[in-house]
């Protein structure tokens, strides 16, 4: 294997157009559907819902991680990447999946977490082993601040002042050998040396495995963490934080892109299928979102940008929620077309297994507007340039869980930051509940629900987390054949890409950027303009276009909209959370 840059000039770009068409839905195996009845969902219960999905329309299914694991991060810990945790069920049933999509027309895209093992993986417990272990490296292990320090080190003699997402410090003290590892996440989750040339190796080795195997691609778990300053400094620490903030050390480190451009040669050059890779990437920019997705450089098709899901945050934290501007979630997912029109690729989405659930964040959860404004959003981010991704339940219109003591969530992340910020922080219990209640992660990972029936057909045991009692009239059997349901609108949605390129091909064009509550925009193509209005308020709003869009709209054909009728109100004029999508016969003359 060899590590240095190869010259873009050689490589081949492999065809884009599958994936500018395609729509992917996300499965969190442990929440989609169980058949075994131990409350936590499975690969049979997937097999079991395949017809949904392929009358939903989609093309992909990511699976987030089926793989062996201590399940300390429900799966994102692995301790054995070519197995499928028994939780889940056998290697045998996840070719019985793979198979069922294939002969359905769609394809399986798998989680890749290569940043971090568990430290249940042989490599880490080899590692962890001795110092002069061969693996010993594999790991980043470092000496105390104060070497003498003895059997445990005080708070403060980690080798960094580094902070895990997970709360507490992002090192770990190992009394076999005196040294501390490195975790930026869960202290279960200790982070793969990457510039050691083994590792690397290793990584390739197994997702050719995969490949080989029929997998048709990656999602790339945080895959811009992987290379790190080597040098580990002190991060900033910001009020109120325990810790420092590491992640200028380890966010987009020095060596990223040719890692990416290394596995891109080791891994998918040479092979011929329609594959998918898309890098999760934490702080990512949109000027090196370019060169990841640049197809010349042979990086990753796409990447997950978090832009637009920090603008609800008071200084980019979670934990202190604020309201969300229409005007800023314009800039930032505009400033995201302009920048990848050109070279590169955007992926869309509202909601995955770490967000909330789209409706409750972004529209209006309450039963008045609950699908109206979910049909809305659907539109909207859709008719973007990019690709879509569906987070299951969304199709749906699932709702954020309302949860009631700090016992009934089930999120490492949710109940470490509850420990930390009520005994170290000062904080009570009632303020830290009120704070993490509307963006915590579990608020997505309740289970998807099927019916009106005892757990929502998730289950016919105990479910792992509770199910929202809203599934008495928010599931898949009341939808699935109701023309006027979510459901029925994310199938017209998905149709109308694969319909008209000028949605999976057209160029795109933000209207009316200070407009506080219209989202407006055009995509045309060859001839054909796509004129889209969204309206995120309870309110009626009147859309005046300046003299740019050069088309006689008040005439316009209505491609898709989310009322029932088209009463003959004038085509610019928006009901409460109304979506109008309309097309213009005559294109802009500088198309
Ligand atoms: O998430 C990475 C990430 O940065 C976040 O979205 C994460 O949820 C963060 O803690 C938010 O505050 C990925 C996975 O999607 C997530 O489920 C895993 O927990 C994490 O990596 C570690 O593998």
């Amino acid at each position: 294997m060899t590590v240095e840059q190869s010259p873009t000039e050689t490589l081949q770009a492999p065809a884009r157009d599958w994936f500018q068409r395609a729509v992917v839905y996300q499965i969190y195996p442990r929440s989609f559907a169980d058949s075994n009845g131990d409350g936590v969902g499975d690969l049979r219960g997937i097999i079991s819902k395949l017809d949904y999905l392929h009358k939903l329309g989609v093309d992909v299914v990511w699976l987030s991680p089926i793989y062996t694991s201590p399940q300390d991060d429900n799966g994102y810990d692995i301790s054995d990447y070519r197995d499928v945790d028994p939780l889940f069920g056998t290697l045998e049933e996840l070719r019985e999946l793979t198979d069922g999509l294939h002969a359905r027309g769609m394809k399986l895209v798998m989680d890749l977490v290569v940043n971090h093992t568990s430290d249940e993986h042989p490599w880490f417990i080899e590692s962890r082993s001795s110092k002069d272990n061969p693996k010993r490296d594999w790991y980043w292990w470092r000496q105390p601040r104060e070497p003498d320090a003895g059997a445990s080190p005080r708070r403060g003699a980690e080798p960094n002042n580094w902070g895990s997402a997970f709360s507490g410090p992002a090192w770990e003290f190992d009394q076999a050998t005196g040294e501390y590892y490195l975790h930026i996440f869960s202290k279960k989750q200790p982070d793969l040396n990457w510039e050691n040339p083994e590792v690397r190796a290793a990584v390739y080795e197994m997702m050719n495995w995969w490949l080989d195997r029929g997998v048709d691609g990656f999602r790339m778990d945080v895959i811009n963490f992987i290379s790190k300053d080597t040098s580990l400094p002190d991060g900033p620490i910001a009020d109120g934080k325990l810790f420092g903030d590491g992640t200028p050390f380890y966010i987009d480190g020095p060596r990223m892109h040719e890692f990416l451009q290394e596995m891109h040669r080791e891994v998918f050059a040479g092979r011929t299928g329609e594959l998918l890779t898309v890098g999760e990437m934490p702080g990512v920019t949109v000027e090196d979102a370019v060169l990841f997705t640049d197809p010349a450089r042979a990086e990753v098709d796409m990447v997950f940008q978090f832009e637009h899901v920090a603008l609800d945050q008071e200084n980019g934290d979670k934990w202190r929620p604020k309201k969300l501007q229409l005007t800023e979630l314009k800039e930032t997912l505009g400033r995201w077309q302009e920048g990848l029109a050109e070279t590169g690729w955007n992926s869309l989405y509202w909601g995955n297994h770490d967000q909330a659930r789209a409706v409750s964040r972004f529209g209006d959860d309450s039963p008045q507007y609950r699908e109206l404004s979910a049909k809305m959003l659907a539109g909207i981010l859709h008719l973007h340039r990019g690709t879509p991704y569906v987070y299951q339940g969304e199709e749906l219109g699932m709702t954020n869980m309302s949860f009631g003591a700090i016992s009934d969530y089930r999120d490492i992340e949710v109940l470490n930051h509850h420990r930390e910020a009520t005994a170290h922080l000062g904080h009570t219990d009632a303020e830290v509940l009120a704070a993490l209640a509307p963006l915590n992660r579990d608020n997505a990972r309740t289970p998807v629900q099927w019916d009106a029936s005892r757990h929502a057909g998730f289950t016919t045991g105990a479910p792992w987390i509770a199910v929202n009692p809203n599934a008495n009239h928010i599931n898949a059997a009341a939808q699935v054949d109701d023309p006027d349901s979510v459901y029925s609108f994310y199938r017209q949605v998905i149709a109308l890409r694969h319909a008209e390129p000028v949605v999976s091909h057209g160029d795109f064009t933000m209207l009316l950027p200070d407009d506080p509550h219209v989202y407006a925009f055009t995509r045309a193509l060859a001839g054909t303009t796509l004129l889209v209005l969204g309206n995120f308020s309870g309110t009626q709003q009147d859309v005046t276009l300046d003299g740019d869009a050069l088309v006689d709209w008040g005439s316009a054909e209505l491609v898709l909209g989310n009322y029932p009728a088209d009463s003959g109100a004038p085509r610019l004029h928006l009901r409460p959370w109304e979506l109008k999508v309309l097309r213009g016969g005559v294109a802009r003359p500088d198309r």
